[in-house]
């Protein structure tokens, strides 16, 4: 089903409030404040908000290095975001992390972390854990005369890119999950791009979701700068794995605007063919709801530029808390060590 037009107006209130926190980082990064590698999703905002909008707060996200989207699209916490990027003990991960290993067990985000392809089975197991949780719930209820059905099955969402595809622990994850029938989203966001080596120059021409499909999942493709369409595809794949149906694959084509890791555009290197950042910079995802959410005058120009200072204002107010945190002392240097 398309998005209602509530839904269409959340979705670019999501995708702005990525797009203005990532520009405000990439800002402030320049004050060298912020010491960690930082991977920005810039261009690619629609992914994230059109997968987490069919989420409960009881639904799991994993991510991997290019995570602040995904993060606050499934509701994590943005000051202690960016305290995490300045490395304070106030930070989502205690100021350990930095960007990319963030955490908001209370908003459903397990965990992002930069080896590519780490987060994969992880994402895996909790799913088991979350099938097997619900049979033990449908036994103990089985048992009682009269027992209510179990809830439905809560859903794990694992975000990669189409480097990360080309790893042998994502075919092992894919087989795993097929196997037991996970109730487990794969969400390929494909930006044609592993750092500065396009898919060309990796992989034979064919389409991911198709290798994805011959492990014997259901599969999906789309453009993922139109967030419609993700809510769209997104909607299908989560109803289908809270139903029991397995594990859900997602591919959704998109381009990164700034470089692979930092804060600036990098298009003078001369990795991407003349005009191909510009043409998908015609394609950007906010673009295109606004003019939907114009042309079929759910909003209008006051409207937008309104939830635009809002958000600025909130963002400020988010860095003001942030830039107050303190650093993690020495004697915490051993908290949440197994060995
Ligand atoms: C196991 C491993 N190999 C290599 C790297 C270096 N590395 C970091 S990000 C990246 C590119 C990943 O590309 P993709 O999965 O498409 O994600 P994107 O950066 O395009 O969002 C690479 C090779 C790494 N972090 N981990
Ligand atoms: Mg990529």
């Amino acid at each position: 089903m398309s998005p209602a037009p509530a839904d269409l107006k959340h979705l670019y209130y999501q995708m702005l409030r990525i797009r203005r926190a990532e520009e405000a980082i990439a800002r402030r990064y320049a004050e060298q404040q912020m010491r960690c590698p930082t991977h920005l999703c810039i261009g690619e905002e629609a992914i994230a908000v059109g997968v987490c909008a069919h989420l409960t707060a009881q639904d799991k996200v994993f991510s991997n290095h290019r995570g602040h989207g995904h993060y606050l699209a499934k509701g994590g916490d943005l000051p202690r975001l960016l305290a995490e990027l300045y490395g304070y003990a106030e930070g989502c991960c205690g100021g350990r992390g930095g960007s990319m290993h963030l955490t908001d067990l209370e908003a459903g985000f397990v965990a992002s972390t930069p080896i590519v392809g780490g987060t994969v089975p992880l994402a895996a197991g909790y799913a088991w854990a979350e099938q097997m949780k619900k049979s033990d719930a449908a036994q103990g209820s089985a048992s009682v005369a009269g027992g209510r059905m179990p809830e439905a099955t809560n859903v794990v969402v694992i975000f990669f890119g189409d480097g990360c595809f080309e790893e042998g622990v994502m075919h092992e994850t894919l087989n795993f999950a097929v196997l037991k029938q996970l109730p487990l989203l794969f969400i390929c966001e494909n930006n044609q791009y592993s750092v500065m080596t396009p898919l060309a120059e990796r992989q034979p021409k064919r389409d991911i979701y198709k290798i994805a499909a011959a492990h014997g999942l259901n599969t999906f493709s789309g453009d993922g700068n139109r967030a419609d369409e993700v809510f769209q595809l997104a909607q299908s794949a989560v109803t289908n794995a809270r139903n029991g149906l397995g594990p859900q694959f997602l591919e959704l084509h998109t381009h990164r605007w700034p470089e692979h890791c930092g804060p600036n555009e990098d298009d003078d290197l001369g990795y991407r063919s003349a005009g191909e950042l510009a043409e998908w910079k015609l394609r950007c995802p906010l673009l295109q709801t606004r003019q939907m959410l114009l042309g079929l005058q759910l909003s209008n120009d006051a409207e937008l530029v309104q939830m635009d200072a809002q958000l600025t204002e909130e963002i400020e107010q988010a860095f003001a808390w942030a830039l107050q945190g303190s650093r993690p002392t020495i004697d915490s240097m051993r908290q949440h060590l197994y060995a």
